[in-house]
């Protein structure tokens, strides 16, 4: 894996995203960038901000004929302009960001996940109470629950961390609702980039391509030696992890292990397009994550402060934990997978969603390619220049 400088630390405090480390301790809402002048606060301010969440809504996305028809999300004047405050419109947090869509104002959307969104998949995420790896922890036999993905823990003892792998390694849990809708974002051509912290692959699985996607926490799709970082075949990696064996490298005799990002271990260089991308952004998503590793929480606070921040988790976290929330900050609280269908309702994205994760899943169920006849190109290029054409919903 290609290593950056900066290294992923549980203990160390950043200062800026230019000295990165990856820590359990969050920064609490630095100063965000400075604001620019943008219209995007007018919009908003124009618009109702309700803590009310968004009215039922009938499911009517138009079905899509084929998977990988690619459907342009057009400014829909009609319904935008028909919502001003008080209007008879759907209200709340999925509702005013989903008008903000309509009217064409968000096309470079910065997504940014945690376990929470494998959660449905059937992958326990850290902190859940009950549920969580850290709460059933008992197993793996370590002394407190970070140990777990602490670098020196493993040189000494990589048991625990391979136990934890073989229930983590991909190809043994299916993408969920929520991964395409992150890959619809991708299709309509709205997808600026997604930063994971998940290292199960399923953004991979369903289709979002690597180019839109960051893994800031490393993958299993390649190994190398923990000491020297000798490069090791992943397949013989995984299959010595199965079979309850240590791989060792053949050139210094430490332990191999997947190129999972651990405490104190380097970031991979794609983490460091977040300087350009975070100022890019005109929304930023945060799904169903903690926010409590460093440094990948604090990039929540580098979108310019007018730039609308939509969190969608089951509880509040990190800067969305203040009250009153900042102004531009919404949130829809709850299940992610009916908050997320919800969005997809209110955008009329439902059904197409629905078709598209059907026929990607058939076909990886069936061997087949997934994405061909897919021209996301063309789909992202047709959507950008979109502005006069007719609402796809
Ligand atoms: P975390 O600290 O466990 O936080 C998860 C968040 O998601 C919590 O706030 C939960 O309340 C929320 N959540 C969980 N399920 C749902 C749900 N169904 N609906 C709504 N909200 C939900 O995990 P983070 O991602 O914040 O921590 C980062 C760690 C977790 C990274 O280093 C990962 O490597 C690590 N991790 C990854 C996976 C994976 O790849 N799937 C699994 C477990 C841990």
């Amino acid at each position: 894996m290609s290593k950056a400088k900066s290294s992923r630390d549980r203990r160390v405090f950043q200062p800026s995203v230019t000295r990165v480390t990856r820590s359990s301790v969050n920064l609490q809402d630095p100063q965000r960038i400075k604001p620019s002048a943008s219209c995007l606060v007018n919009d908003l301010s124009l618009m109702r901000v309700s803590e009310q969440q968004a009215s039922s809504t009938t499911r009517k996305g138009k079905s899509a004929k084929d998977c990988n028809t690619p459907q342009n999300l057009s400014p829909s004047p009609k319904s935008a302009l028909s919502s001003p405050a008080g209007g008879s419109a759907p209200h709340g947090a999925l509702a005013t960001i989903s008008r903000l869509m309509k009217l064409g104002r968000v096309r470079n959307i910065v997504v940014v996940a945690g376990a929470g969104i494998s959660t449905a998949s059937g992958i326990p995420d850290f902190r859940t109470p009950g549920t969580g790896l850290y709460a059933n922890l008992v197993k793996y036999d370590i002394p407190y629950p970070e140990a777990i993905f602490n670098i020196d823990y493993f040189s000494d003892n990589p048991h625990p961390f391979f136990s934890l792998a073989k229930e983590l390694y991909p190809g043994y849990h299916r993408p969920n609702y929520v991964h395409y809708f992150i890959r619809m974002l991708h299709q309509k051509g709205l997808l600026l980039r997604m930063y994971t912290q998940n290292i199960d692959g399923l953004e991979n699985l369903c289709g979002i391509p690597d180019d839109k996607l960051v893994e800031a926490h490393g993958s299993f799709a390649t190994a190398a030696c923990h000491l020297c970082y000798t490069p090791y075949s992943a397949e013989e990696a995984k299959q010595a992890i199965m079979n309850d064996k240590i791989p060792i490298c053949t050139f210094c005799a430490g332990a191999v292990k997947p190129n999972v990002v651990f405490f104190g271990e380097d970031l991979p260089e794609k983490y460091f397009q977040h300087a350009e991308d975070f100022p890019k952004a005109d929304l930023l998503m945060i799904l169903g994550t903690s926010l409590k590793i460093e440094p990948f929480a604090s990039l929540v606070n580098t979108v310019k402060s007018t730039v609308p921040r939509l969190l969608l988790n089951r509880d509040p976290v990190g800067p969305f934990e203040r009250r009153p929330l900042k102004r531009g900050d919404y949130m829809e609280l709850g299940d992610l997978v009916d908050s997320v269908q919800k969005f997809a309702d209110i955008l009329g994205w439902h059904s197409e969603i629905q078709h598209l994760m059907n026929c990607h899943e058939n076909a990886l169920f069936c061997n087949t390619d997934p994405n061909s006849g897919e021209n996301s190109d063309s789909s992202e290029t047709d959507s950008r220049i979109s502005d006069s054409s007719g609402p796809s919903n």
